[in-house]
């Protein structure tokens, strides 16, 4: 059992949004403590075959994107290269003492039966001094891009595409996640495939609430991982609940949904507040 499971994110929040001159009391902002400066976590970017995603830097060995296999869109990263284990590093933007959820889909090159391992390494930067070696079953291999402070969350990859997540606390303003594969005793196959990694902050809140004045339509936004749905709900009483949007796709950090329901303004007798409230799906 991994710390994400002891961390359940599932659970209702909820949202006061009356008209008028109250909402704009009402709407004091939670400040936004999800990692903003993660970024291509898809792969997306640049789109070329064998080429260095943008944000990401190869360690010691790393073929880069790659179009072979994607959990979702046409991009994904090849950790390694050669048959050989590797892997690229990203920093971004921490807040210290804050608990922050990782997911990430792998898979075997290939799609091949058997096992191999993905591993992801949690830490600070560091000056090239500090070793974190790889209990790798052919050739050992050695990182110095992480400061002491590195942990290793390893997982057992298959043939088919799965979701592996696991939490961790920041110590520093600014972590670095590495996605390196490796190959470990009675590993069968040498390679994976890695798509759809995110971070966000494991703390699950409706960030931000705004009404167009024009249109009265409410947009939301959320703290959210990818590859994951979500269930956007309305009451007016806090009694009978509608949902929205049963389907709203998570995107890695935040996701932004606007209500066309509802629609606050103008406000008849009885509709001149909405509650709002977000679960993700089982
Ligand atoms: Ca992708």
């Amino acid at each position: 059992m991994n710390s994400f499971q002891a961390h359940n994110p599932i659970r209702n929040i909820l949202k006061h949004l009356t008209r008028g001159l109250a909402l704009c009391v009402a709407l004091a902002f939670v400040p936004a403590t999800y990692a903003a400066a993660f970024s291509n976590g898809g792969f997306e970017s640049p789109g070329t075959e064998g080429g260095s995603p943008t944000g990401w830097t190869a360690d010691f060995n790393s073929y880069g994107t790659f179009n072979g296999a994607a959990q979702s869109g046409s991009w994904g990263l090849h950790p390694g290269a050669g048959a050989d284990s590797g892997g690229r590093y990203q920093d971004f933007e921490t807040v210290i003492g804050t608990t922050y959820l990782v997911s990430a889909w792998a898979q075997n090159f290939d799609s091949a039966e058997g096992s191999s391992h993905l591993d992801v390494l949690i830490g600070t930067p560091g000056d090239g001094s500090h070793t974190f070696t790889f209990p790798n079953y052919n050739t050992e291999h050695t990182t110095t891009k992480f400061a002491s402070d590195v942990t290793d969350n390893s997982f057992l990859v298959g043939g088919t595409w799965q979701q592996f997540t696991f939490s961790f606390t920041a110590t520093g303003t600014t972590t670095r996640i590495g996605l390196y594969n490796s190959y470990k005793a009675g590993d069968t196959v040498h390679s994976i495939n890695v798509d759809d990694v995110s971070v966000a902050s494991s703390y699950f809140q409706i960030t931000n609430v705004d009404r167009d004045p024009g249109t009265g339509e409410v947009t939301l936004r959320f703290t959210s991982i990818g590859a994951a749905f979500y269930t956007v709900w309305g009451s007016t009483d806090l009694v009978n609940w509608q949902d929205i949007d049963d389907n709203v796709d998570g995107q890695a950090g935040e996701t932004s949904y606007t209500d066309t329901t509802f629609e606050p303004a103008p406000a008849p007798a009885g509709k001149n507040r909405v509650f709002y409230r977000v679960t993700r799906n089982p």
